[in-house]
């Protein structure tokens, strides 16, 4: 199984060991094919290896339409996850996001209100786990 994992970039990075947490978790049930969106220093990495905006937009795109499912964790609020989260909406394919509701934003209604999104509110990744892979074991 496919599984693009989702999560802030340039919207900020505060989160990044949860992401790294959670995607864990999901290599033990697929292919996390957005490794990198746990990598502490994903920025100077690809900055490093020349990448231009248009490459990451095409790559993230194409493993997007790739995915058999997409997970993405929405507390820090990132225009990237909203686009992605919406593009695999319109895909049909399925969508499961994690939020920890004690961050300082509320989780937008676009997330919250979609009907074909579902979203775990947790506080620590493992407490994510059964419903994350009750989500995977829908899909598989
Ligand atoms: C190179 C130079 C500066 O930043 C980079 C590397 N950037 C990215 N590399 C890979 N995926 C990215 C990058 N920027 C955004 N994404 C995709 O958008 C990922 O799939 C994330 O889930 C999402 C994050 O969006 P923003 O708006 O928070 O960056």
């Amino acid at each position: 199984m496919d599984i693009f994992f989702s999560g802030s970039i340039r919207g900020g990075r505060s989160d990044v060991d949860i992401y790294a947490r959670l995607i864990d978790v999901l290599e033990d049930h697929g292919t996390v094919l957005t490794e990198h969106v746990g990598t502490e220093n994903v920025q100077e990495k690809e900055a490093e290896a020349g990448l231009t905006d248009d490459e990451i937009h095409d790559q993230d795109v194409a493993w997007l339409r790739q995915a058999d499912v997409v997970v993405a964790e929405v507390t820090t609020p990132s225009l990237g996850v909203g686009y992605e989260v919406g593009r695999a909406v319109a895909w049909e394919t399925p969508v499961h996001c994690l939020y920890r509701p004690d961050a300082d934003h509320d989780l937008s209604a676009m997330i919250r209100g979609n009907d074909a999104v579902s979203v775990t509110e947790y506080r620590d990744p493992t407490d994510a786990v059964p419903e994350l892979e009750a989500f995977l074991q829908a899909h598989r």
